[in-house]
């Protein structure tokens, strides 16, 4: 069984996250939320980094905390690890033995703290500092995970290969990390520009759900949709409640790592923490940020 799972028992928070809440009634849930944690807690954090692309538009490239050897490196490593299906009945498995039916797949959270430079991106303050300084208050880790989407030749996509929104908390954001080399048609990110904010839409696309690709191409037009690929190593944040979807890719296996950041840890989600032998010399806001995977 992977990370966070088997889940934990709704909560009304979670209920009204994943409903239609409607962007500016998020933004107000959210901006109470972060006062209470500011007011709580007290801990600053640094705001040296411009984040105004990913406000206006919900997705921005950022100078890659890693170069593209650690993210090969990082790739070496995840592909002898055994994984878990990402849906159905995370049916573990090794790369060579992947069953057909399975499309996506993820590893545990122990292996994914193991895999060389995730600690360090995990405990890395100018990250979890832009991610403070998008939410308006200092962030929490909630997720930390590389997620496989495996090749097929003739694309088939399924869940989060179809355009949807995320719906972790009022607000979050994701930090995605390429760690194999993609390209248009080989697992390319697509994300509708300024979907994290735009009112006024239909409300069936403010739903919690998958949307068909001709209802978003219909109501955005292509050049409202950007498609984010590259070289193993490219980095960059988006608001995912905003509408996206990774791809499938038809060459090559492709590699995602991510970590979310959110206001609250997610309530559904079953955490469990490491001893971690440096948590002394951590910042607070770095054992703020962190508290849900590390420990003294
Ligand atoms: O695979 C991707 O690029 C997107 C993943 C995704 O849709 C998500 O994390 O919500």
């Amino acid at each position: 069984m992977h990370e966070h799972f088997p889940a934990k028992l709704d909560t009304p928070e979670w209920l009204e996250q994943r409903g239609t809440l409607g962007i500016s009634n998020r933004a107000a849930k959210a901006a109470i939320r972060a006062s209470e944690i500011n007011e709580q807690w007290q801990i600053k954090w640094k705001n040296n980094t411009d984040m105004n692309l990913l406000g206006e538009l919900g997705l921005q490239l950022i100078d890659s905390p890693v170069s593209e050897e650690q993210a090969k490196e990082m790739y070496r490593y995840f592909h002898t690890k055994r994984m878990s299906d990402f849906y159905g009945r995370h049916q573990s498995f090794l790369l060579g033995d992947k069953p057909d039916h399975v499309k996506m797949a993820r590893t545990d959270t122990k292996t994914n703290i193991l895999c060389p430079y995730v600690i360090e991106l995990m405990t890395d303050e100018r990250l979890i500092s832009m991610a403070s300084e998008y939410l308006g208050a200092p962030a929490t880790l909630n997720c930390v995970f590389p997620l496989w989407s495996f090749k097929e030749e003739t694309p088939n996509p399924i869940n989060m290969q179809l355009f949807h929104r995320d719906a972790d908390d009022y607000k979050f954001v994701k930090l995605f990390i390429l760690l194999t080399d993609t390209d248009i048609g080989n697992g390319e990110q697509a994300y509708v520009l300024g979907s994290h904010i735009r009112e006024g839409l239909p409300s069936n696309l403010y739903e919690i759900k998958r949307y068909e690709d001709k209802v978003i191409k219909g109501h955005f037009g292509e050049q409202q949709i950007l498609n984010v690929h590259g070289k193993a190593g490219t980095a960059w944040v988006a608001d995912t409640h905003g509408i996206h979807r990774g791809t499938v890719p038809t060459k090559t296996n492709r590699l995602i790592l991510q970590l979310q950041y959110t206001l609250d840890p997610t309530p559904i989600f079953n955490y469990r923490q490491f001893r971690y032998s440096k948590w002394d010399e951590l910042s607070d806001l770095t054992k703020y940020s962190t508290r849900m995977y590390l420990r003294r």
